[in-house]
């Protein structure tokens, strides 16, 4: 089988031009100037004149099935992945979990049995590391050697669930220096946190707000430097903070960067646009909706300013959604009288790629930018480079037809997550997903789906291709 993608505006992370797209079987074979095209007999062309060409988007952040706050997130491999599809991502890389006390090669059994033939796009696995110990050491070097798992999340908050100790921290990654994976850092100060969360509760503070309120910047910020600095002792082992929402925090990661060393970052769509008092501080329980770690932070502050500067100046390389759905009936519910009791999380797999573009609308952000946060830096970051994440020949053929002149209304009445309410609801974006294309399929074309479950491969992922 063979496409050709015709006319459209080719987005790459270094350059824009027009040119035609010419796909065979699963990989893209040429990238041609439009002259050249006429030439060439093939068995679908799609215009996309008008229209940008761009690769695939790739979620680096996502929690299908997730058990976790007493309930599990609400999006199955299944809807999660046909739902990213909508929204023109084509590979995610989701969090496999290891608890506290179990083999961590039971608990990557366990995420390949979930998704195992239930993915509508292409999949990679992170592991979380609930339990830092020898063994747990030791099968970090097997899964990067054997499994093509090749990064790790490690949890500076949540005592008692995910949490890990500095001492913990500082093996994995010297453990993770010597490897050469990354070491992901959920950075808020857990100890401190459940503190604060006790005092509100004893104050009867028990509305949604106070999650926010109990899970202050300076708190982010205290654990984005202290894990920067564990870093740094483990040899500059590379370091990537996910869902940093906070201007303190940001400042960290800065000066590293500008000292040269291997740190990262991602932040959300959900803290570029909403706030702690306009979400989370919604009246009654509705900002249970928004309650995810980090929290949204206030808008009295700059922190959004900062974030779409950090993402302009590659201090933050990528946008993830940490997509950890749950519905407000029964899951978010759960919390009502007691907001520590509020399963953490937000959902947003399928509106990523439209909600930078919009910072690209609102001139934030350049269409260059645009494609590298959400597609080139999550592949090369995460050792998916040059398989996916740019348009070039030899890469496998994920593209996305976008049309800058479209509209997208999100909302619960036409997404496609499993959730019973939209994080965006009302929000209204200039531009829409066209064509989905995934390794040479078309899966989406103008809103109808096309896709099935269990076409989506395991991708075992190499190295980091900014690992120094
Ligand atoms: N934060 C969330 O909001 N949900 C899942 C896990 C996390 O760290
Ligand atoms: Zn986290
Ligand atoms: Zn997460």
């Amino acid at each position: 089988m063979s496409l050709l993608v015709k006319g459209g505006t080719v987005v790459g992370p270094t350059g824009i031009r027009v040119a035609d797209v010419l796909v065979e079987g699963e990989k893209i074979v040429a990238v041609l100037d439009p002259s050249f095209s006429p030439t060439i007999t093939v068995d679908e062309v799609l215009d996309a004149s008008g229209k940008y060409v761009i690769p695939g988007g790739i979620d680096a952040h996502t929690h299908m099935e997730l058990p976790f706050g007493g309930t599990a997130a609400s999006d199955t491999f299944d809807t999660g992945t046909r739902a990213a599809a909508y929204g023109g991502t084509t590979t995610i890389i989701d969090f496999a979990v290891q608890r506290t006390g179990e083999v961590v090669q039971d608990g990557l059994a366990a995420w390949h049995a979930k998704a195992d033939g239930e993915c509508h796009i292409d999949y990679a696995f992170h592991m979380i590391l609930g339990g830092v110990d020898a063994d747990a050491l030791k099968a970090m070097d097997q899964l990067v050697t054997d499994e093509g798992i090749t990064s790790f999340k490690l949890f500076m908050a949540y005592p008692g669930v995910f949490y890990s100790d500095d001492g913990q921290i500082l093996r994995a990654m010297q453990t993770a220096r010597e490897n050469g994976a990354m070491i992901m850092m959920h950075a808020e100060n857990g100890i401190a946190i459940d503190v604060l969360v006790q005092q509100a509760l004893q104050r009867g503070e028990t509305d949604p707000i106070y999650h926010g309120i109990t899970r202050p910047a300076a708190l982010e910020a205290e654990a984005t430097n202290r894990a920067i600095a564990l870093a740094e002792v483990a040899q500059d082992c590379p370091l990537y903070i996910v869902h940093l929402s906070a201007s303190q925090a940001l400042e960290h990661v800065a000066a590293a960067r500008d000292e040269g060393r291997n740190v990262f970052a991602e932040t959300c769509p959900q803290y570029l646009y909403l706030t702690l008092e306009d979400q989370l501080g919604a009246p009654g329980f509705e900002g249970a909706k928004w309650v995810c770690s980090t929290p949204l932070r206030s808008k009295h502050e700059p922190h959004q300013r900062d974030l779409w500067k950090g993402l302009r100046n590659n201090d933050l390389a990528i946008v993830s959604t940490d997509h950890c759905p749950f519905c407000m009936k029964d899951q978010k519910e759960l919390g009502l009288g007691d907001f520590s009791k509020i399963p953490n999380g937000i959902g947003g797999v399928e509106h990523r790629v439209d909600l930078v573009f919009q910072g690209v609308v609102d001139g934030k952000l350049s269409l260059e930018r645009w494609v590298e946060t959400i597609a080139t830096t999550p592949a090369r970051m995460f050792g998916l480079y040059p398989r996916k994440g740019i348009v070039q020949p030899g890469s496998d053929a994920d593209l996305v037809i976008y049309d800058p002149n479209g509209t997208t209304r999100i909302g619960v009445a036409t997404h496609h997550m499993n959730m019973d309410h939209s994080a965006y609801e009302g929000v209204e974006i200039k531009g829409r997903v066209g064509t989905v294309i995934s390794r040479g399929e078309v899966i989406v074309a103008d809103g109808n789906y096309h896709g099935r479950k269990g076409r989506g491969k395991f991708l075992k992922r190499g190295l980091s291709s900014y690992l120094m």
